[in-house]
C-alpha cells in the first residue's frame, strides 16, 4: 500500500502549501487571489502534468511475470431493459438512425456484462508501477460520455474531449482525489487532467442530466473494463495469490481469491444477479 500513499502525497503540489505565502506576498497575492476566484467558477489553471514516477518504479509495459488470470463477468436472471434516453431540448445531440439507450446495466445476448471494472485488488505487494504514457480518453459524443467506464492508472493523463456542437461540462465527483468542474464549450475542446489516488470517480455533465460516466483509477496496470462479451484477462502477473474484484455501478462488487503459478493461466467467472422479474416466485 506504500504506492498508494506515495501517489496521494504527490497529488498536493508544493506550490499550494503555506510555506511560501508570506514571502511572495507582493507578487504572489494577486495571482493567488485570481487562482482562488478561477477555482470557484471552475476555471482553475489546468493541471496537466502528473508528477514523475518515483525512482525504481516499474516501467509501463514491462513484464514482471508469466502468470495469467482471465475470465468473464456474466449476468444471471432476466436482464433489465435498456431505456431510451430522451435528449429533448438538444436536437444537436441526436444521431440519425441511432437511439441512445441507458448504459447502467448492459447485458449481451450471451449473458456477458459490459462495462464491468475488473482489477487486481490485492496481491501485488509494494511494487510501484509507472503509468503508461498514452492518455486515457473520455469523449463527449452524441451527448454521451464515451466510454461509459474508463480504467486508468494513477497519474495517467486523461484527456476529455467534446465532439458535439453543444456546450457540455465535466464534473468529477471524488472522495480521495481533488474534484473539478470544467466547461467544455463546444466541438474540439480538449482538456487534460489526472487522478493520483485509486478510487472510482463519478463523472457527470450538469447540463445534460442523463450524461454519466465512471473513471476507475488503479495504482498498477492490472485492470480492465469488460466489453460486450464480459471477458477480461490479466497477463504477465508474477506467481502469487491475488484478490480479483469486479465492480458494477448498480450491482456492486464481487471478489474472488485466485492462486496462480508462473506460466499458469487460471480462469474465473463472476456472476451478478439482478432483481427477480416481476411475477416470479420469491426466493
Ligand atoms: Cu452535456
Amino acid at each position: 500500500m506504500s504506492a498508494l500513499r506515495g501517489n496521494h502525497a504527490s497529488d498536493t503540489p508544493s506550490r499550494h502549501g503555506s510555506r511560501g505565502a508570506g514571502a511572495a506576498r507582493h507578487r504572489g497575492a494577486p495571482a493567488a487571489i485570481l487562482t482562488c476566484l478561477l477555482s470557484l467558477i471552475g476555471c482553475a489553471p489546468e493541471r496537466i502534468s502528473p508528477p514523475p514516477p518515483p525512482p525504481g518504479a516499474i516501467p509501463a509495459g514491462q513484464s514482471i511475470g508469466s502468470a495469467s488470470i482471465e475470465g468473464r463477468v456474466v449476468f444471471e436472471g432476466v436482464p433489465p431493459l435498456r431505456r431510451p434516453i430522451r435528449m429533448s431540448g438538444e436536437a444537436a445531440c441526436h444521431r440519425p438512425g441511432s437511439e441512445a439507450l441507458s448504459e447502467d446495466i448492459v447485458v449481451s445476448p450471451g449473458g456477458g456484462l459490459k462495462n464491468i471494472y475488473v482489477h487486481i485488488a490485492s496481491g501485488l505487494g509494494d511494487r510501484v508501477f509507472a503509468p503508461p504514457a498514452a492518455p486515457g480518453v473520455v469523449d463527449q459524443a452524441g451527448c454521451l460520455f464515451v466510454p461509459h467506464v474508463l480504467d486508468v492508472q494513477a497519474n495517467q493523463v486523461i484527456e476529455f474531449a467534446n465532439s458535439d456542437p453543444v456546450v457540455h461540462n465535466v464534473r468529477a465527483i471524488c472522495e480521495k482525489n481533488r474534484p473539478f468542474n470544467i466547461s467544455m464549450p463546444g466541438k474540439g475542446k480538449r482538456v487534460r487532467r489526472y487522478f493520483s489516488v485509486p478510487e472510482i470517480v463519478k463523472i457527470r455533465c450538469d447540463i445534460h442530466a442523463w450524461m454519466s460516466a465512471y473513471i476507475a483509477v488503479e495504482s498498477h496496470p492490472f485492470h480492465r473494463v469488460t466489453g460486450d462479451d464480459g471477458s477480461f484477462a490479466f497477463k504477465g502477473l508474477p506467481a502469487g495469490k491475488y484478490v480479483v474484484e469486479a465492480w458494477q455501478e448498480k450491482l456492486g462488487t464481487a471478489q474472488q481469491t485466485v492462486q496462480v503459478g508462473e506460466g499458469e493461466t487460471r480462469t474465473i467467472e463472476f456472476t451478478f444477479r439482478g432483481r427477480p422479474a416481476p411475477g416470479s416466485p420469491p426466493g
